[in-house]
C-alpha cells in the first residue's frame, strides 16, 4: 500500500464479505481500489457480533464464497451452521489468501462522500480528515452494521458494565458470578440467552415482543458429508443462484417436518390432528404446511400450534403465557432458529419480564424500573438490533449531483434502481442495497451477484470509454413500485407486523418494506437482462 496515495479508480467503504470480495474482483479487473473500514480488521458482521452464541443460520457449506474453486475445496466447515469464531476465521483466511489487507485502511470511518460535478468524481472523507478521490464509490457498508440502542431514560446512570450484541468486545465477557439483564428477544438475544444463562448467576430477560423461533438442530459435519458436499459444489451453487432465497438446504434435514417440502394445507386439518402433530414433532410440524405463509387464517392456526408447543415445553404456566407470540403473523419477521432457547426458561437462574404487562420506565444505577417493579442486576446487555439497511448509508453525508443529499432523496424511504444505484448519484453503487433481495436471502449469494455485476459494469465502462452511470428517475420509480407490489399481500407487510424490514424498530423511520421479495433467481435474471439490453434503465455517458 502507498499511504500517500489518495486517488483511485474505486473507493470501497466497508471490509465485510462485500468489501473483501469487491477488492479482489476490482484488482482482478486491473482497477486501483482502496477499502476504508471502521473496524480494526476484516469480517464486518462477524467482526462486530461476537456475543456468546452468535452463529449463522444458513448451512455453512452454502454461507461461503463460490468465486474461488480452490478456496471452496480447501475450506473445511466443522458444523452444519458455523459459529461466529469459525466464520471470522474464514474471513481472515480470505484476507490472507488473497492478500487483501494491503489495500484496506482499518480504523477508518467514512464520514462523507460527495460527488463533484466539475470533476465527475467522488470525494470521500474520513473521521481522521483524510480525503480520497475516485471515479467510482461503492458502499459495502452492510445492512446490519449500525447497532440500535434505544433511548431509555436514565441509561447513563447505570453503574455496571453495558454491552450491545452488535458491538461485542473482542476479548469476550465473563458473566460468571454476575447478575445480568438483557433487553430484547430478537435473533441475537435468542442465541445469546441460553449461553449467558449457563454462565451467569442470574439472567433477567426483558421481552417486549415474544418471537417465533424454531429449533436449529445444529450438529457437526462428518468427513463423509463434507467430502460429498465439496464434490457437489457446482450443482449446489447453481441451485442457490436460481432459488428464492439462495439456500438449497444442504445439510438441513433434521427429522420430522424438517425433511419434508411444505406441501400440505393446515386449513384441511382438524384441531385434534394438529394437536397430535405438535405432540409428535413439536414446532417443526408447522413446516409441513404450505398455506401458512400465504393465508392469514392458516397462519393463525399455525401460531396456535406454536403456542401449544410452548405450553408443552415451559414448566411455569405464567412464563409460558409470556413467551407466546400473539397479534402478529408467523413469518412476518426474519425467521429465527435456536439452540435450547425455550429450555432455558425452565432454569432456576432465569426470569422473564413480559413488558406487555408494563413497559420499561427508566434504567437506574443498578437495574431497570418497569411499570411492574424494579429488577436489579449488575451487567446490562442490549440485544436491541440495528438501524437496518439504510442506517449505515444515512450516517454518511452522501451528496450526489448538484449537492443533493441522499437523506433528502430518501426522506420518504429508500429509493433505488435494483438496489444497486440511486438517481442523482452517478457512479455510486450499493452492495445488497434496499430494493434488492439482500437480507431476505443467503447474503453471500447476493453479495457475490452484486459484486460481480458492479465490477463487470465498471469494466464495461472502462472498455467503452464511458465516464458516468446513473439510473433514470423513471427506472427508479418503476423499480420502487415493483418492489412494493411484490411485497403487498405477503406476511411481511401485514399491518400488525413491526419488523426491521419495514423500519418499524426505529422511531421516526418511514414504514417501507425495504428488501426485494421477488427472489434471488428472478432478481438475477432481471439484472442480467438489464445488462443484455444495454444497461436498460441506466444512462451511461461518455
Ligand atoms: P457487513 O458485514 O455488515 O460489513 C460492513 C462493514 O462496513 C462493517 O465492517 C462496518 O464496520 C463497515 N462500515 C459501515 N459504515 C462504515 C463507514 N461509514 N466507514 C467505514 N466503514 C464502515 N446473513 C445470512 O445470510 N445468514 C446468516 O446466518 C446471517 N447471520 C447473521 C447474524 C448476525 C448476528 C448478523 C448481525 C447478521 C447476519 N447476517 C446473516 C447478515 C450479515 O450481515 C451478512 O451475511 C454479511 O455478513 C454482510 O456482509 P457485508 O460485507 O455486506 O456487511
Ligand atoms: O435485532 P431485532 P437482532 N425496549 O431487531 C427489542 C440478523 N441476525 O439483533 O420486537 C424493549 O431482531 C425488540 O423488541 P420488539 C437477523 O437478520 C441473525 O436480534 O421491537 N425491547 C426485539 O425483541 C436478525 O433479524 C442471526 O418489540 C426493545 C429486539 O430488541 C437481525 O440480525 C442472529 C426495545 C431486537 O431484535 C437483527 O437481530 C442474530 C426497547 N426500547 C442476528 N428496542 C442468525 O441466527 C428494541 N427492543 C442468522
Amino acid at each position: 500500500m502507498k499511504p500517500s496515495q489518495s486517488e483511485f479508480d474505486v473507493v470501497v467503504v466497508g471490509a465485510g464479505f462485500s468489501g473483501m470480495y469487491l477488492l479482489h474482483k476490482l484488482r482482478q479487473a486491473g482497477l486501483s481500489a482502496r477499502v476504508l473500514e471502521a473496524g480494526k480488521d476484516v469480517g464486518g458482521t462477524w467482526y462486530w457480533n461476537r456475543y456468546p452464541g452468535a452463529r449463522c443460520d444458513v448451512p455453512s457449506i452454502e454461507y461461503s464464497f463460490s468465486f474461488s474453486p480452490e478456496l471452496q475445496q480447501d475450506w473445511q466447515w466443522t458444523e452444519v451452521m458455523a459459529a461466529q469464531p469459525e466464520i471470522l476465521d474464514y474471513a481472515n483466511h480470505i484476507a490472507e489468501r488473497f492478500d487483501l489487507r494491503s489495500d484496506i485502511e482499518f480504523s477508518t470511518r467514512v464520514t462523507s462522500a460527495h460527488f463533484r460535478d466539475d470533476e465527475q468524481r467522488w470525494h470521500v472523507t474520513t473521521d481522521s480528515g483524510k480525503e480520497y478521490a475516485a471515479r467510482f464509490c461503492v458502499m459495502a457498508t452492510g445492512c446490519l452494521s449500525v447497532p440500535n440502542t434505544p433511548q431509555i431514560t436514565g441509561a447513563d446512570n447505570f453503574a455496571g458494565d453495558v454491552f450491545h450484541t452488535g458491538n461485542w468486545p473482542a476479548e469476550g465477557v465473563d458473566f460468571s458470578a454476575r447478575r445480568v439483564g438483557i433487553i430484547g428477544t430478537g435473533s441475537s438475544a435468542i442465541q445469546a440467552i441460553p449461553v449467558i444463562a449457563e454462565q451467569a448467576e442470574h439472567l433477567t430477560v426483558f421481552q417486549r415482543t415474544p418471537n417465533y423461533t424454531m429449533p436449529a438442530h445444529n450438529r457437526s459435519l462428518s468427513d463423509e458429508f463434507r467430502k460429498q458436499a465439496i464434490a457437489n459444489y457446482d450443482e449446489i451453487r447453481q441451485q442457490q443462484r436460481e432459488s428464492q432465497v439462495g439456500i438449497v438446504g444442504y445439510g438441513f434435514g433434521f427429522g420430522g417436518a424438517d425433511n419434508v417440502e411444505p406441501t400440505e394445507e393446515i386449513l384441511q386439518t382438524t384441531a385434534s390432528e394438529r394437536a397430535a402433530l405438535v405432540e409428535e414433532e413439536g414446532f417443526v410440524a408447522i413446516r409441513r404446511f404450505a398455506d401458512v405463509a400465504l393465508d392469514p387464517e392458516a397462519n393463525e392456526l399455525a401460531c396456535d400450534m406454536y403456542r401449544q408447543q410452548i405450553s408443552r415445553m415451559i414448566d411455569d404456566p405464567e412464563t409460558a403465557e409470556a413467551l407466546m407470540p400473539r397479534d402478529y403473523p408467523m413469518g412476518c419477521k426474519r425467521p429465527v432458529i435456536d439452540t435450547n432457547y425455550y429450555e432455558t426458561y425452565n432454569r432456576d437462574n432465569v426470569s422473564l419480564v413480559d413488558l406487555r404487562k408494563g413497559g420499561i420506565d427508566t434504567i437506574t444505577a443498578n437495574g431497570v424500573q418497569t411499570e411492574q417493579g424494579h429488577y436489579e442486576f449488575d451487567t446490562l446487555v442490549y440485544a436491541t438490533g440495528f438501524d437496518a439497511m439504510t442506517g449505515a448509508l444515512q450516517k454518511i453525508d452522501i451528496r450526489g449531483r448538484s449537492g443533493e443529499r441522499l437523506v433528502d432523496h430518501w426522506e420518504a424511504g429508500p429509493r433505488t434502481y435494483l438496489g444497486l444505484q440511486v438517481n442523482g448519484f452517478p457512479n455510486l453503487f450499493t452492495v445488497t442495497g434496499p430494493g434488492s433481495p439482500s437480507v431476505l436471502s443467503n447474503m453471500l449469494v447476493s453479495i457475490e451477484q452484486h459484486v460481480d455485476w458492479i465490477t463487470e459494469c465498471i469494466e464495461h465502462m472502462r472498455d467503452h470509454q464511458l465516464q458516468l452511470i446513473e439510473p433514470t428517475l423513471a427506472a427508479e420509480e418503476e423499480w420502487v413500485a415493483h418492489v412494493n407490489d411484490v411485497a403487498e399481500g405477503t406476511m411481511f407487510t401485514a399491518p400488525s407486523c413491526n419488523s426491521w424490514y419495514l423500519g418499524a424498530n426505529i422511531p421516526g423511520k418511514p414504514r417501507i418494506f425495504m428488501p426485494y421479495v421477488g427472489g434471488v433467481g428472478e432478481y438475477r435474471k432481471k439484472c442480467d437482462e438489464v445488462v443484455a439490453n444495454d444497461y436498460q434503465g441506466f444512462v451511461l455517458t461518455a
